[in-house]
């Protein structure tokens, strides 16, 4: 058996995806997903220029090998471009393997180690009182869990603060926006909404947050220590995470659960945080982390140290990722949560899945594979547009973390 041919497809239902479909000499196809919110046509490139000559003519069964090819072999390991390459070829391959097998995808993962996966959805508002009524909105979907993002007083574009009701999408323009970021002030109101949201709605839900890389590790901890109060389920990204140790001194002033990871590529990146058990959640992802093969290796290491997945979920991950980590998640022995942030139906409609939504809970489909296809007549209506993430500078001009 050999891969015939692969095809990376660029599509923009509202936001940019990159595709990866793999394609072997018995008709069996594979997709992956490739994209790389706001440098998405650089993936395009190491695929097409750098991943695809050398596929062609492999053997699609030999996923371990491929990828210990693509890995070692392109001598420049690591960094977002190259392992969201390996994920989509990773992807598509474990998708072609399941197809073969006439298995969904988790059941040549090893099989179910649960029924559902609980996901968390977003509640955003532009001040505290839209941003409670929001997770109200969530509580009446069925939501059990509810991420709660909030402008703060005086500071204009916070982050999270979506632009329309169904979620937060951050790629905003042809160039980066600039925002101004105060971190004092946003310290001061965290906690008041907080606050408000256990006096409004109780404790039956998990609430989380996410400080998006903003805080030093010292205000860090001191958010943490002031949230304990209202029991999160966890404060995501609270500090940069490139120095790993700089989370021991979160964790020396708050048992306020921490998550990470979203932006990591490989285990190295994780490594220390989880072998000190300086977090409690491992937010890698199928698409930026070395696809099914890589994130397993991350998560069996996080088990050994009572460490959960709670893996990344935002609207640039296309519902490729999404069919693909709802597999992961269901089979996962150490599963904590999963993000997941509702595609527009263009979106939807580019890529037919069969993965359901129900009372807080997502379910993978039973269907051979990951579940996620794409419609290539579709995709080819939305030309690739140029988006880019915003970037923050604090009130003198520094630049700072977005
Ligand atoms: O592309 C960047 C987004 O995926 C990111 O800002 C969203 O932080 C995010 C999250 O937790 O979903
Ligand atoms: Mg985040």
């Amino acid at each position: 058996m050999k891969i015939e041919s692969a095809k990376v497809i660029v599509t923009c239902p509202g936001r940019n995806f990159v595709t990866l479909k793999i394609t072997t000499d018995q008709g069996v196809y594979g997709i992956g997903d490739a994209t790389l919110n706001g440098r998405e046509l650089s993936v395009v490139s190491y695929l097409e220029d750098h991943v695809i000559p050398c596929l062609i003519g492999k053997d699609p069964r030999r996923i371990e090998d491929i990828w210990q090819y693509l890995y070692r072999g392109g001598y420049w390991r690591r960094g977002p471009v190259t392992m969201s390459a390996i994920s989509a070829v990773d992807t598509a391959l474990w998708d072609i393997k399941a197809k073969m097998a006439g298995m969904p995808l988790y059941d040549l993962l090893g099989g179910k180690s649960r029924e559902a996966v609980m996901v968390y959805g977003h509640a955003n508002g532009i001040d505290l009182s839209e941003t409670v009524d929001e997770v109200g909105r969530y509580i009446d979907m069925g939501y059990r869990a509810i991420r709660a993002q909030s402008g703060v007083p005086g500071i204009k574009d916070a982050y999270g603060v979506g632009r329309g009701k169904m979620y937060y999408e951050p790629a905003d323009a042809a160039l980066p926006s600039e925002t101004v970021w105060d971190t004092r002030k946003y310290l001061n109101f965290v906690p008041k909404l907080f606050d408000k949201l256990r006096d409004t709605y109780g404790f039956d839900h998990h609430l989380l947050h996410d400080a998006h890389h903003r805080l030093t590790p010292i205000e860090a901890g001191s958010l943490g220590h002031r949230l304990e109060p209202y029991q999160l389920f966890w404060l995501e990204d609270a500090t940069p995470a490139e120095n790993q140790e700089a989370f021991k001194l979160i964790r020396q002033h708050t048992t306020t659960p921490l998550a990470v990871g979203e932006i990591f590529n490989t285990i190295w990146d994780a490594k220390d945080l989880i072998q000190n058990q300086l977090i409690d959640y491992i937010r890698t992802t199928v698409v930026r982390a070395g696809g099914i093969t890589h994130l397993r290796r991350i998560a069996d290491f996080a088990a050994i140290w009572q460490v959960r997945t709670g893996s990344h979920g935002a609207t640039d991950l296309s519902p490729v990722t999404m069919g693909a980590a709802l597999h992961f998640d269901v089979w996962v022995p150490n599963f904590g949560i999963q993000e997941y942030m509702r595609h527009t139906p263009e979106t939807d409609a580019v890529f037919p899945h069969d993965y359901t939504f129900d009372k807080g809970f997502l379910y993978p489909g039973e269907t051979p594979g990951h579940g996620v296809d794409i419609d290539e007549v579709e995709a080819a209506k939305y030309p690739y547009k140029p988006a880019y993430l915003p970037v923050a500078r604090l009130e003198d001009g520094s630049m700072w973390n977005w």
